[in-house]
């Protein structure tokens, strides 16, 4: 398994992926202390967000505790024009791609149609169909390929897809499926899988009898097994998978090994299948801790920058709390703007059509 830092921030050199990093700057004191904000920013949304569940304010949320790492270094080793398509707990990697946590807060609240503009951010609207990520990104990856942005040799215009799901997830047939077509035409995609040890109730050995990273040389896909809590090993293997898929060199799977720290969501009670010591085991691996020891280390932490990223993390919290209660519901007429990136004759058809079927009750009370 790919790891950089030990559980206690202890640094091991890497030949390939210690290239990766120093060519872009990425592991330099500067980008250590913002990866370190960014998971602290994030954990801080998502134990407010499970707050706002239990008081009422959220349908259901699913945590990503733990995951900070293997989500923040996946979403930060993606360049601007890569196309992301992203689970239902992906919380770390919208905060990457520039997603605000409140929009992710709205699809929880049931008041949002998909979330955000997938264009603007190349982030695809959160799916909770299990797999379905693969086939999207394969067929998003195989237009790439017919528009010319393969392989061409230009930084600024290849673009790679990266397509993430969960261990639970990449047993599904669509995962299989979307290994064929994309090994076939050597799509420019990066299957992602989070292994947080858990699908819902079922630990990933039994869903796979080898590492899942084993599953898709069957197909000639190279893989690799990366510590999924060490934030600088995910953010070099991503980011040289994506430049192989970039450069026209064909697809790639990770298997990221990290722990869901959480229940599956507020809707689950883990203490009904999964034994403490194991939870334990797992908190000494916690991905935050293990970049701080690593940046007390390096001697570039100090306290005044632990208590600014708490505070500013707090301040989060509160926005978020805040805004929740002044959320409104969707102009239902946006569903229909969001289908298409162009307009399109059909869907502008069905829009007039719901558009005089809602105008009878105009009249009316809303009811709640
Ligand atoms: C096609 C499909 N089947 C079943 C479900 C119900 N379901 C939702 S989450 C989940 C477990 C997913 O586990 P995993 O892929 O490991 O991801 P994790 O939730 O752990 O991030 C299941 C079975 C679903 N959403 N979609």
């Amino acid at each position: 398994m790919l790891q950089l830092l030990a559980p206690d921030g202890t640094r091991t050199p890497h030949e390939q992926l210690d290239v990766v990093l120093e060519e872009a700057g990425l592991a330099a004191p500067e980008a250590l202390r913002g990866y370190y904000r960014d998971m602290v920013m994030i954990r801080a949304a998502d134990l407010e967000a499970t707050s706002l569940q239990r008081q009422g304010q959220l349908g259901l949320w699913a945590s990503a505790l733990g995951q900070e790492a293997a989500q923040i270094g996946a979403g930060h080793a993606a360049r601007t024009q890569d196309y992301l398509v992203p689970t239902y707990r992906e919380h770390g990697v919208a905060w990457a791609r520039g997603i605000e946590p409140w929009r992710l807060l709205e699809l929880f609240r049931g008041v949002s149609h998909g979330g955000w503009d997938p264009h603007e951010l190349r982030t695809h609207p959160y799916m909770i169909v299990l797999g379905s990520q693969a086939p999207h990104a394969v067929g998003y990856a195989m237009g790439l390929q017919r528009d010319g942005l393969v392989g061409t040799g230009d930084r600024t215009a290849d673009t790679a897809v990266l397509a993430l799901f969960g261990d639970g997830a990449s047993s599904e047939g669509e995962v299989s499926e979307s290994f064929t077509f994309a090994a076939s035409v050597q799509a420019p995609v990066v299957f992602y899988t989070q292994n947080n040890q858990w699908a819902i109730s079922v630990p990933t050995a039994v869903q796979s009898r080898v590492p899942l990273a084993q599953r898709s040389r069957g197909w000639g896909i190279p893989s690799a097994r990366v510590d999924g809590n060490d934030v600088l090993a995910v953010l070099a293997t991503v980011r040289s998978a994506l430049d192989t898929a970039r450069a026209g060199q064909g697809p790639v799977f990770l298997e990221a090994v990290t722990y869901r720290m959480a229940a599956h969501t507020t809707s689950d009670d883990a203490s009904r299948y999964r034994p403490a010591a194991e939870e334990e085991e797992w908190a000494a691996k916690d991905p935050i801790l293990r970049l701080r020891r690593h940046l007390e280390q390096l001697g570039e932490i100090d306290e005044a920058f632990v208590t600014r990223c708490d505070e500013e993390a707090h301040d989060l919290a509160m926005r978020l709390h805040h805004h929740i209660h002044s959320m409104e519901d969707p102009d239902p007429i946006g569903m229909f703007d969001g289908a298409y990136a162009e307009p399109h004759p059909i869907v502008e058809a069905e829009k007039q059509q719901y558009l005089e079927y809602i105008s009878q009750f105009e009249d009316e009370e809303p009811t709640r």
